[in-house]
């Protein structure tokens, strides 16, 4: 994709008379990270008790390498503190140093999950293989032999950086279709799937530290009569304010998700059962009051006929045949209606004799539902309650 560059040049006398010039660069305001294509900053940890040392290797690094920081640290300790709190992308980290050495170092960084694919060279003295074979099983990811060969440094530092890419993409591609595998496409809250799976979890966690949870099931209201009003656009219209109305009452850990087509689902940890109903008291109020400007159905006349009376062309190419035709179209204006929405609510509630399993839990949830449906709509029921909530 090409984006454009615009430059603003202004030119005339400054303050003192002078000639003075102004330019302010579009392009670099706007994409001020914009990198050009394959040139990648990436940062590099040398990890050395000689500063000779590290500043040999830095020099290396940054002339033979486009793009590259280099960070510096005199032993282990220093170096691990510098990978928690900064962001490295490849460790080059001597044996022998004071304080932690290279293995204790590489240990201390595996005790870290997260920090588990930054790649560390071991740069070691020592030729012997033995010591390569055990710097590799401490999770090194290459051993080299100092001195370094500085094009030999470059060709392995090089291979990894790409690795360590190609990873970080692979990563960042995963995350995001294991988001879009667990969105709803149309109201961009939780589907199901994931529901399910977090109501699973959730469940297992109230039972172990006898915590409540409660679960509450929503469903809109004569949603079909709107789509018959309005359209199919403005039903999934309405469908997407409905995830947004419950999706703006959540705290932290609850989880509200699109369950069937207009029935959604909520998950609150922590919450009894009296919660969970003030929860959906609080909703069902919000979605009453909530207006949305839209125009009903069009009706629209269409008159079309020829002189003599024959049935309407059937194809464009008749056209010509039958003229002159008549064709005239009325169009009366849609009204701008404001559309209300309301829905009906079933709540119920972990730990509760009937209930052992998360298929328990919302099998409540949902009874409670058909009662607020039956007793008339647009109201809370609570799961082995008489009458309504509300
Ligand atoms: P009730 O008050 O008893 O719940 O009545 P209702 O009309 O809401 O329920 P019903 O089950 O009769 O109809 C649900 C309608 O929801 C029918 C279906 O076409 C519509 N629907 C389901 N998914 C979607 C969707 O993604 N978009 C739109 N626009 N409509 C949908
Ligand atoms: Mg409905
Ligand atoms: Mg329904």
């Amino acid at each position: 994709m090409r984006t454009w560059r615009i430059s603003l040049t202004y030119s005339g006398k400054d303050a003192e008379g002078g000639d003075g010039a102004y330019s302010f660069d579009f392009h670099r305001r706007i994409f001020p990270r914009r990198i050009e294509p394959g040139f990648v900053t990436q940062t590099i940890l040398i990890v050395d008790d000689s500063e000779e040392a590290r500043e040999h290797i830095s020099g290396i690094l940054t002339e033979g390498l486009a793009g590259i920081r280099t960070l510096t640290a005199p032993n282990g300790l220093d170096a691990f503190m510098l990978l928690v709190s900064r962001q490295v992308d490849l460790v080059l980290c001597d044996v022998v140093m004071p304080v932690l050495d290279g293995f204790k170092f590489l240990a201390l960084k595996a005790t870290r999950p997260d920090l588990s694919d930054v790649p560390v060279i071991i740069l070691t003295v020592v030729e012997e293989v033995s010591q390569k074979v055990k710097a590799l099983e401490a999770g090194a990811a290459d051993c080299l032999t100092k001195p370094v060969h500085a094009s030999e440094l470059l060709a392995r530092v090089r291979v990894h950086l790409k690795a360590r890419s190609f990873q970080q993409e692979l990563r960042r591609k995963n995350a995001e279709l294991e988001l879009l595998s667990n969105t709803d496409a149309l109201t961009r809250i939780a589907n199901r799937r994931h529901f399910l799976a977090i109501a699973e979890v959730e469940l297992l966690r109230a039972a172990e530290e006898r915590v409540p949870l409660s679960v509450v099931m929503v469903d809109i209201d004569h949603f079909k009569k709107i789509n018959d009003d309005y359209g199919h656009l403005i039903g999934d219209q309405v469908l997407g304010r409905v995830a947004d109305t419950l999706q703006g009452d959540l705290r932290h850990g609850e989880i509200a998700a699109r369950y069937g087509g207009e029935e959604f689902a909520v998950l609150l940890p922590n919450t009894e059962l009296s919660g969970a109903a003030a929860f959906a008291q609080r909703c069902r109020t919000r979605l009453e009051a909530l207006r949305m400007d839209v125009a009903g159905r069009a009706l629209s006349i269409r008159v079309q006929g020829g002189p003599s009376l024959q049935p309407a062309p059937v194809s464009v190419r008749n056209r010509s045949l039958l003229e002159p035709e008549i064709s005239w179209g009325i169009q009366i204006p849609a009204q701008v209606n404001e559309l209300r929405v309301t829905a009906s609510f079933g709540v119920a509630g972990f730990p509760s004799p009937k209930i052992h399993t998360v298929d328990d839990l919302l099998r409540c949830a949902d009874r409670a539902l058909y009662r607020a449906k039956a007793s008339g709509r647009d109201c809370v029921y609570l799961d082995g309650q008489a009458g309504a909530a509300s």
